[in-house]
């Protein structure tokens, strides 16, 4: 379908025109890289007949990412969400864990799934990542850890945060379920605190489906973790440690193994619908693009607008009119996993320290992007975006 031309707010679907898109357009619409090499491995594992439990494609997973990474260890799991369990779990966290509340939920939920209490910690605004003052102003005698998240793909302050850990005796790790291909002064992420957590789900730049994986330079570490992705087998018949079902299955690594082959054609995707963001967008009253440095890789898998004052439309009427255009624009992480259950009971007075996450929350948009979104629809979307506020009649 051609794009409609936007030239006022009558062009606009919310006032009745027709929508600029004639099938949604998503936020985390997968990126389906080779599907012959894609194809031609799920050939394979059907002639191996070895379909899960640390097979061929898995053990090449593990040893490519590890390689890609320049990490000892790629313990490779089933998703993000048990990665972290897992890796929580063999780390030996009890009590309270400070983490950031501007996250996916996913984050918190790994700690209270098993009898740890989240605490959370406000954020810089200018960056969305924790705020280490406020990590420790969050520090008490039953605090036994920290989980720092990348998000956005930008690397937490990593520095600072083991400064903190190295100081209380506590252990960092981090969520870097956004960070996959990104780098913190210029090394890359997965090699930074006691170990790291990526999530390879279906709507990441780089997917497995589902999948996730944690990586670490620590030998005993990541035995224990392998140990607790398959029951705590260790051969035939012989249990050696408490476990869960954790493991990646083989379609699921040959996905992966696909999808990494061209990883950098999706960077480059997504670079190029963020560069075209910025310029298309530059000068629009009230509503800023957040920026990444130019200094660090970053895959640009999440483009994130932030609506402010001095835009006439508000966040949420932004969102409904995208909405009828058929862009599906997101809120993430909107409310923040303080204000969501179990938290928000629990812990009914956490926003009196989650100032910056509260505002932060209430102006986010996140646009879609990624292979299947062409630099046209993002022209498309920016002028939708400019056109609401650009207060004309
Ligand atoms: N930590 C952080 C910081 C995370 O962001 C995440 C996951 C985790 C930990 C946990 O990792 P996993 O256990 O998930 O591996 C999504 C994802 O479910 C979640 O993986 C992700 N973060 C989060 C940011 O976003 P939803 O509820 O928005 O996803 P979903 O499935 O509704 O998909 C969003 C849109 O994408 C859909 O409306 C349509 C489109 N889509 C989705 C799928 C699955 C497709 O077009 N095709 C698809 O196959 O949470």
């Amino acid at each position: 379908m051609p794009l409609k031309p936007i030239r006022s707010k009558a062009d606009l679907a919310i006032n009745g025109a027709p929508p600029a898109f004639d099938q949604p357009l998503h936020v985390g619409r997968p990126n389906i890289g080779d599907r012959e090499a894609f194809l031609g491995r799920v050939g394979r594992i059907l002639d191996n007949q070895w379909l899960t439990n640390n097979g061929p494609m898995v053990q090449e997973f593990e040893h490519r990412i590890a390689e890609y990474l320049g990490v000892k260890h790629c313990v490779a799991m089933c998703n993000g969400t048990i990665a972290l369990e897992i890796a929580i779990r063999a780390l030996g966290l009890t009590g309270e864990v400070i983490v950031p509340s501007w996250t996916f939920v996913a984050t918190a939920h790994s700690l209270y799934w098993q009898g740890i209490t989240p605490v959370f910690a406000d954020i810089d605004p200018a960056t969305h990542n924790l705020d280490p003052d406020a990590v420790r102003r969050m520090i008490t005698p039953r605090t036994t850890g920290i989980i720092g998240v990348h998000l956005w793909g930008r690397a937490a302050p990593i520095d600072a945060l083991q400064a903190i850990a190295d100081e209380h005796g506590l252990k960092l790790m981090f969520d870097a379920a956004h960070a996959f291909g990104s780098t913190y002064h210029g090394q890359s992420i997965g090699r930074f605190g006691k170990c790291e957590v990526f999530s390879f789900h279906a709507t990441k730049a780089f997917n497995t489906f589902e999948g996730g994986a944690v990586t670490t330079d620590d030998d005993e570490l990541a035995e224990t973790m392998r140990l607790m992705r398959n029951f705590g087998f260790k051969g035939y018949d012989n249990v050696i440690h408490p476990g869960t079902n954790g493991k990646m299955i083989e379609v699921c690594a040959a996905m992966g193994l696909a999808n990494l082959d061209v990883f950098d054609d999706i960077v480059a995707a997504n670079t190029r619908n963020h560069e075209t963001y910025r310029e298309a967008l530059a000068g629009t009253p009230g509503v800023s693009l957040l920026e990444y440095a130019q200094t660090e890789r970053n895959s640009h898998h999440y483009v994130v607008l932030e609506i402010d004052e001095g835009c006439p439309a508000t966040r949420d009427e932004i969102i409904a009119a995208l909405h009828a255009e058929n862009i599906l624009a997101r809120k993430y992480f909107w409310p923040g996993s303080h204000m969501m259950q179990p938290y928000r009971d629990l812990f009914p007075h956490a926003g009196l320290m989650l100032g910056n996450t509260g505002h932060v929350a209430e102006c986010v948009i996140i646009l879609p992007t990624g292979t299947a979104v062409s630099p046209a629809a993002v022209e498309s979307i920016c002028a939708i975006v400019r056109t609401l506020a650009s207060g004309l009649a």
